[in-house]
C-alpha cells in the first residue's frame, strides 16, 4: 500500500534527525564515569519502577561549548540553576522521587537560601576550636541539612552533574532511556540552558587556540534537537515540559507554539529574560496559561510545580493519550 506523502516526508525527517543524533553520540567525547552513574540511575529507576507515582527528571543550569579539546575557552549558555533547584525542592515536595541532571558549580536543592559569599561564612570556630555555625545562620543551615538529607537517606534524589553539552547530552540519553521503563509515569522538566550551536569534537582544535594567526574565525555547527529524539525514540510515553527562553516578547509565545507541535512536547513553558521569575505562560495543545508569582516572598515554581503536577497525574490516568 502506497504511503500518504506527507506522512513519508515526516518519516523521513524522523530517520534523518535521528542519524543526526546518533552521527552526535558517536564523536562525542565519551562520558567520564559512565559506569559508575549508568549502575546508580538503574539502581534509582528499579526501586522506583514498582508502584504508582510519578518520577520526574528535571535539568539545570547552562551547558558549556568548548572550543578546545584540552579546553581553555569556552562559550556558556544563561542559567544559574535557580529554577532547577527550586523545582527540585517542590518536586520533592509533592512526593516525587527526582534525578536531578544539573551544571556543576551551579544552585543546588535546598542550598539556595544559604550566603552567597562563602561557605566559610557559615561556620565559627569555638573556644576549643570546634566548629559553629553562628545563631544568624542556623535556622537555615538546620532546615537545608535536614530537607538535603531526608531526601537523600529516603533514596528520593539522584544528582547527575555536568559541564558541557557532551555531558548534557549523554547523561539526558542515559535518565531517558532507562525512565522509559516507568512509562507515562515518568516526566522530564527541562529547564536547562543548552547551547543551539557547537564545535563537533572531532573538528575542535586539541590545543589552545594561538592568537598570533590574527582574528578568530570559527564556524559553529547547529546541535541535533535532542527534544525531538526524546518524544521519538527515548521515551515517547513521557509527560515532557521543555522551557523557551527569548529575549524579545514578540516571537515568544510563536516560538513556543513551535516547540509543543514541532517536538511533541506536553507543555512549553514560555518565559522572556527580562521577568522570567516573575512570570511564565504555560502553553499546550488545549491553551496558554499564566502563571505570575504571587508576592516577591514566594517562587513562581510553587504555582509552576503544582499546575504540572496535575497535568502529570491525568497524563497518567489516561494512558492513550
Ligand atoms: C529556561 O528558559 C529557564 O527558565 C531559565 C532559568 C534558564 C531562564 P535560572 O536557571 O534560569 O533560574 O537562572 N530554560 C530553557 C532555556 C533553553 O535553552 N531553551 C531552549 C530554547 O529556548 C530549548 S531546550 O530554544
Amino acid at each position: 500500500m502506497a504511503m500518504d506523502p506527507s506522512a513519508a516526508a515526516q518519516a523521513e525527517d524522523a530517520a534523518r534527525r535521528i542519524e543526526e543524533a546518533e552521527a552526535f553520540f558517536r564523536a562525542a567525547p565519551p562520558l567520564r564515569d559512565r559506569d559508575r552513574l549508568a549502575a546508580s540511575l538503574a539502581d534509582f529507576v528499579a526501586r522506583h519502577a514498582a508502584g504508582n507515582r510519578g518520577v520526574v527528571c528535571i535539568t539545570s543550569g547552562g551547558t558549556t561549548v568548548p572550543l578546545e579539546q584540552r579546553c581553555v575557552r569556552f562559550i556558556d549558555n544563561f542559567s544559574s540553576g535557580q529554577r532547577g533547584a527550586a523545582s527540585t525542592e517542590y518536586f520533592l515536595k509533592a512526593g516525587y522521587p527526582v534525578i536531578f541532571i544539573h551544571r556543576r558549580g551551579s544552585k543546588q536543592p535546598y542550598c539556595r537560601f544559604l550566603p552567597e559569599d562563602s561557605f566559610l561564612d557559615l561556620f565559627e570556630l569555638g573556644e576549643d576550636s570546634e566548629i559553629q555555625v553562628p545563631q544568624s545562620h542556623s535556622s537555615v543551615v538546620k532546615a537545608a541539612i535536614s530537607n538535603y538529607r531526608k531526601a537523600i537517606d529516603e533514596g528520593l534524589l539522584l544528582k547527575l552533574p555536568f559541564t558541557t553539552i557532551f555531558e548534557y547530552l549523554q547523561l539526558l540519553q542515559m535518565v531517558a532511556t532507562s525512565m522509559n521503563c516507568l512509562g507515562h509515569r515518568g516526566m522530564f522538566y527541562l529547564a536547562a540552558a543548552v547551547s543551539d550551536f557547537y564545535v563537533p569534537w572531532e573538528s575542535m582544535a586539541k590545543h589552545k587556540i594561538q592568537s598570533a594567526g590574527g582574528p578568530l574565525n570559527m564556524q559553529l555547527n547547529q546541535a541535533p534537537k535532542m527534544l525531538f529524539i526524546l518524544r521519538k525514540k527515548w521515551a515517547p510515553s513521557a509527560f515532557c515540559v521543555s522551557f523557551k527562553l527569548e529575549t524579545d516578547p514578540n516571537i515568544l509565545l510563536q516560538k513556543a507554539e513551535m516547540a509543543l507541535k514541532k517536538y511533541g512536547m506536553n507543555v512549553v513553558v514560555a518565559n522572556e529574560l527580562a521577568n522570567y521569575k516573575d512570570v511564565v505562560v504555560m502553553v499546550t495543545s488545549s491553551g496558554r496559561t499564566t502563571v505570575s508569582r504571587s508576592s516577591k516572598e514566594e517562587d513562581l515554581e510553587v504555582q509552576l510545580t503544582d499546575l504540572l503536577v496535575k497535568m502529570h497525574s491525568e497524563h497518567i490516568a489516561q494512558p492513550n493519550s
